[in-house]
Formats: structure tokens, C-alpha cells, sequence
């Protein structure tokens, strides 16, 4: 019987986390204030009240707008921050954290301010025994041309970013959009990961575009491929990791993807358990674990194997690997 405290105790790594996804009502409320932006909610009963979503589309119109209160460097401190104290509580011994620069730029927030106050964060938090790395996405439903941009610009900071992902609405936004931006990624350096949230329309044509032509080393989310047995064989056979987010993936399935997660786990694919938007979906890392190994009854082996998949499939050089492996 897996318990919280075991959940909890466990060595980690996050590769799916989203920092603007862990802005929690109180700091979302004392930043509004901050910096004078009105937001149309007071209290944390009256924010908790606007968290009604049931899919995509409807999760990400509550999400960006919340980022009006995000305005100053110290702002993006202050949120990784007190991300990363949470994350030292969980555990979690080294962090990949996803931002969209193009949410802040496409409101008059400059990349440095955010760049810079995002990466102080990661550097402060080596005290707290937190290893943390900064994963630049794309918001995959902006044109080509601001990703062009936007990884122009990202490309004078590639020392503060370990790699490129690719987030926001999927639907008619395939991976292949992006082709040009992950090849001149890969070119500077950077490791690729890209969003195939669940059952999307689409779904096996993206994961495909995103393994076949993109060569991505991660997919987020992406346990749609038990649909399709060729992807599974190449997926394991590339030691590709994939990415789930149980409590996430709750809000629109009633299932959390558990079966399928326990399928591909089976299958020797490198399948690891992550919290997306934890201040959104009701809970960080621990309890994203929590949540399948009870709802599934999954043994304490599955459980340390999850756990292992996510260094495993970790951006960490071999040398560091070793450490926690
Ligand atoms: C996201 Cl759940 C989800 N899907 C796509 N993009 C995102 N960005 C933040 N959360
Ligand atoms: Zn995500």
C-alpha cells in the first residue's frame, strides 16, 4: 500500500511543470496588488471560484489572463521562487521548468525581465538543495513568425535555457508548424520536448510529426501512442520519455490516464509522473504520485520506477546522473 509519506520521500526529478501554472491564488492576489492590476477578484474564495475548466481551451482562457499580475522581474522571482521551495518540500532533486516568454512579451513584458528573474530563482535555489533548469515553449498557437522571434531573442540566453518545448492550444497546431524552430534549436544546443496532450484531435498524426520529423526526446503528455503499437515499439526503442500529469489529466479524463500510463510502464517505455499546473489542478508532484499509485493500486516497484524514469529521461549530464540513479 503506497502512502503519502512514501510519495512524498521520494527522490524526484520534474520535467513537466509549468511556472506560471504554479501561481497559487494568494501570491496571484498580492501581486495583483502589487502592481496595481485589477484582476475582478479579492479573496482566494472569489480566485478558487474562477477555476472551472473541463478542457483545454477552457483551462487555458482562466490561465492567461491570471498573468496580467506578473509584471516586474522580481514578479518572475517571487513565482519560481516560491515554486522551487515547494518543490525542495517535495522532494524534487532537480527541476525542468517550462515558461512561455511570448505570454509576457505579447503584453509588453520584456524577455530579459522574465528570463532574469526566472533563472535568480534557479541559481538561489541550489541552497535549498534543488538542481533546476529553464525549458523555453512555444506557444504553439502564435504564428511562425513569433516563434522565429521569440527563439532569436531566447538564443542571447541559451546558457540560461536547457531546451525548447512546445505548449498552449494543439488543436489545428500541429508540431510541424514549428519544424524550422526546433531544427535551429537543436543547431545552438538545445534538447526538444513538445506537448501531445491527451486525446486531441489529431492526436497519433502529432505524436508521429513530433518522433518522426522533429526528433524531440521527450513528449509531454503523449500516452496516446497505446493507440498505435509501431509508436509504442519506437518510443521504447528510443528511450523517448514520456511525460504524464495524472491530476491534470483528471480534468478531462475521468481516468487520469492511469491504464494507459501502467500499460506503457509495462511496456518498457519511459513513462514518468509530473504536476503540469499544480496552483490549477489540485496538487504538486507527491500528490500527482499519490493520486495514480492509489487510484491504481500500483505497487512500490512501478512507483520507484516512475521515479527512475524521470532522472532517466532527465536533461542532466551522465556524470550527475549517476548520482541519483
Ligand atoms: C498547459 Cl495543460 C496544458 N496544455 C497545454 N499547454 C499548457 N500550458 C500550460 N498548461
Ligand atoms: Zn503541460
Amino acid at each position: 500500500e503506497i502512502t503519502e509519506q512514501f510519495t512524498s520521500g521520494l527522490p524526484k526529478a520534474e520535467l513537466h511543470l509549468h511556472i506560471e501554472g504554479t501561481l497559487e491564488p494568494e501570491l496571484k492576489l498580492k501581486l495583483a496588488k502589487r502592481n496595481n492590476v485589477d484582476i475582478g477578484q479579492t479573496t482566494i474564495e472569489e480566485v478558487q471560484k474562477t477555476y472551472q475548466y473541463d478542457d483545454l481551451a477552457s483551462f487555458l482562457n482562466v490561465y492567461y489572463p491570471a498573468m496580467n499580475v506578473l509584471q516586474t522581474e522580481q514578479d518572475f522571482y517571487d513565482l519560481a521562487f516560491a515554486y522551487l521551495s515547494k518543490a525542495a518540500q517535495n522532494n524534487v532533486r532537480h527541476v525542468e521548468i517550462f515558461f512561455d516568454p511570448q505570454a509576457h512579451t505579447s503584453r509588453g513584458i520584456s524577455f530579459k525581465t522574465v528570463i532574469d528573474g526566472l533563472y535568480q530563482a534557479t541559481v538561489d535555489a541550489r541552497a535549498l538543495n534543488v538542481d533546476a533548469a529553464l525549458i523555453m515553449c512555444f506557444l504553439r498557437d502564435f504564428s511562425k513568425e513569433s516563434a522565429r522571434k521569440t527563439l532569436e531573442e531566447a538564443l542571447i540566453y541559451k546558457d540560461k535555457i536547457v531546451g525548447v518545448g512546445l505548449d498552449s492550444d494543439e488543436h489545428n497546431n500541429p508540431p510541424l508548424k514549428f519544424a524550422r524552430q526546433f531544427e535551429d534549436a537543436a543547431a545552438a544546443g538545445l534538447h526538444r520536448t513538445v506537448h501531445c496532450d491527451i486525446d486531441q484531435k489529431d492526436s497519433i498524426e502529432h505524436i508521429r510529426q513530433a518522433l518522426e520529423i522533429m526528433e524531440v526526446e521527450r513528449l509531454d503528455h503523449g500516452t496516446n501512442i497505446v493507440e498505435d503499437p509501431d509508436l509504442v515499439n519506437l518510443v521504447a526503442k528510443k528511450q523517448i520519455g514520456l511525460t504524464s500529469c495524472p491530476l491534470s489529466n483528471g480534468f478531462v479524463s475521468p481516468e487520469m490516464k492511469g491504464k494507459e500510463v501502467l500499460e506503457l510502464l509495462d511496456q518498457g517505455v519511459k513513462v514518468s509522473i509530473h504536476s503540469d499546473d499544480p496552483a490549477y489542478f489540485g496538487g504538486y508532484i507527491s500528490d500527482n504520485y499519490f493520486a495514480i499509485a492509489k487510484k491504481f493500486n500500483l505497487s512500490r516497484e512501478q512507483v520507484v520506477q516512475l521515479a527512475r524514469n524521470s532522472f532517466e529521461t532527465s536533461w542532466i549530464s551522465p556524470e550527475q546522473k549517476n548520482i541519483y540513479l
